[in-house]
């Protein structure tokens, strides 16, 4: 299939932008009103949807409860749920290549980590069709002969599922299958920067034969995402986006007491001791600061480095910097692509320059970045800044860019206190080769994930989430299947009751 072919909607011109309505219900829905995207590479508008609000989200959550309550998923075999979510696999897998090129354009990120998304995504969705199968309660016999106790796995209900522009697909996908392997229905409202690929999942996802009503799509900005976070017939919301909106969605969504699943903001680290392997822990700091352009939640945005070998070490990082190709994001040969929109590029030069006159210094990048293919995009150089003190905003504050901090450690304890000292807590990375040195780290770290002598390595078992200011709750592996689910405990006593309740009979079987 084709790019042009797997465009869907209320209209689209041969060469203009793509124009899609609102998913709900099995059926694309007109919007009254539209947001314009321009792609980030080149300024020129590609796509059109709907500036969703409370009534559009209102017909998609009640087109959820429609399905939910009718059982036509909830109430399906697990094997059924499974089927149709390899076969959406199946799908995302062969529509891969549009797909990707939907995610690049529209976000300014690297073609070839937008095809690894899209892997990524399909891959994930095979995993969650296996947690379908599995998913089962417990029973209790060991309460006396004549009690049995059920603890029963049922879906949630209606998720609402709020997602940000950086890995439009792949978050997605941390989240959708999971609902759906529950047996959730569910209302996807995606970010405005970044709504296609949403869109054309949904898409694959009828044609895999997805019920009715089961997935549905409003787009718009963030009055779409608080009139969803506020709805009343949403169980449960599950978010990734800034530590701003977080708390937003925590207040909004508390008129039900939804469940909430909140995936924030970052500022990671990665600890690299003298111990270490050099050339492997060199290609991960890059890798890590670097990624997705520097757009993405886990980026390892700051280098601790031991002071033995500090200096020789950023002298390698700055080579290696150069050498890192900045460029369209449908150019395969691109390594950092553009920023989102203009306000986030003006704000993540805002923080170099902020940076520099906080005393840090710049040892590779530091402005925007020119030439012919680039003068009508976002870009900026990848940038090294050393000598950055723990009181800097650029130490603290999540930047968001292609923006390395460098900070020297003596010993495992300073490396501890400067990697904890920030408010965020969602992943660090430790390079030595020493167990005696990694394991205590890991042990030490105030954050949802350690990665050790690597980085950015999330398999699809692993639970991914924050501690502090990172967000609750998690994502994929098991824990991430359960934030779907509810349980519910079943009493049962067999025989005859008489003379067992408190009032007028023995205490024995409550107390
Ligand atoms: O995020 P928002 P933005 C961080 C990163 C970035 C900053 C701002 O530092 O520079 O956030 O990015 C929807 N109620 N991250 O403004 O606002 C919005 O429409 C409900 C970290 O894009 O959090 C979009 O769908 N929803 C991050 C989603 O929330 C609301 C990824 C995310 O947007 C809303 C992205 C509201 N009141 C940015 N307001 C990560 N953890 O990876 C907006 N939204």
């Amino acid at each position: 299939m084709t790019a042009d072919a797997i465009r869907t909607g209320t209209s689209q011109s041969a060469n203009g932008p793509r124009s899609y309505g609102y998913f709900i219900d099995g059926a694309w829905r007109e919007p009254a009103d539209v947001l314009e995207r321009r792609a980030p590479g080149t300024g020129v508008v590609v796509s059109m949807v709907g500036a969703g609000g409370a009534a559009d989200v209102d017909a998609a959550v009640l087109a959820a409860r429609r399905a939910f309550d009718r059982g036509v998923w909830s109430q399906a075999p697990a094997t059924e749920r499974a089927r149709i979510l390899n076969r959406a696999a199946d799908l995302i897998d062969a529509n891969s290549t549009p797909l990707a090129a939907l995610d690049a354009e529209e976000g300014g990120k690297p073609i070839r980590l937008s095809e690894g998304d899209i892997a990524g995504a399909a891959s994930l969705t095979r995993y969650a069709a296996g947690l379908a199968v599995q998913m089962h309660g417990t029973t209790h016999t060991n309460n006396g002969a004549d009690h049995t106790g059920l603890v029963l796995r049922e879906p949630a209900g209606v998720a609402g599922l709020i997602t940000p522009w950086n890995f439009p697909a792949l978050i997605l996908c941390q989240k959708l299958p999971f609902a759906l392997a529950a047996g959730c229905t569910v209302v996807v409202k995606p970010s405005e920067l970044t709504s296609s690929s949403t869109l054309e999942i949904a898409r694959l996802y009828a044609e895999a034969g997805l019920p009715d009503g089961v997935l549905n799509v409003v787009t718009g900005d963030g009055r779409a995402g608080g009139a969803l976070a506020e709805h009343h017939g949403v169980d449960v919301l599950s978010f990734t986006g800034s530590t701003a909106t977080g708390r937003k969605i925590l207040t909004a969504s508390q008129g039900n007491l939804k469940k909430l699943s909140l995936e924030l903001g970052g500022k990671a680290a990665n600890i690299v001791f003298a111990d270490a392997d050099l050339e492997d822990a060199a290609e991960g700091v890059i890798f890590g600061a670097f990624f997705n352009n520097g757009e993405c939640c886990v980026s390892q945005a700051r280098l601790l480095v031991q002071d033995s070998i500090a200096d020789a070490f950023v002298t390698e990082l700055e080579a290696r910097a150069r050498r890192v190709r900045v460029g369209q994001p449908l150019d395969h040969a691109t390594d950092v692509g553009a920023m989102i929109d203009p306000g986030h590029l003006e704000s993540v030069l805002g923080h170099i320059s902020q940076g520099r006159t906080q005393g840090a210094k710049v040892v590779a990048g530091g402005s925007r970045a020119t030439g012919p293919a680039l003068d009508e995009g976002l870009f900026v150089q990848p940038t090294i800044l050393d000598g950055v003190g723990r009181d800097m905003s650029v130490f603290r504050e999540e930047i968001f860019g292609p923006v390395l901090t460098v900070s020297r450690f003596c010993d495992a304890e300073e490396a501890i206190a400067l990697a904890n000292s920030v408010d965020y807590g969602l992943a660090n990375s430790v390079w030595s080769k020493n167990v005696d040195t990694v394991l205590p780290m890991a042990k030490a770290l105030k954050s949802g994930t350690v990665y050790v002598n690597t980085t950015i390595d999330a398999p699809p078992t692993l639970p991914f989430g924050g501690y502090k200011a990172s967000g609750v709750g998690r994502e994929m592996g098991q824990a991430g299947f359960e934030e779907f689910t509810e349980l519910k405990s079943v009493s049962i006593r067999t025989g005859k009751r008489s003379g067992t309740f408190a009032f007028g009979g023995t205490h024995e079987r409550t107390a």
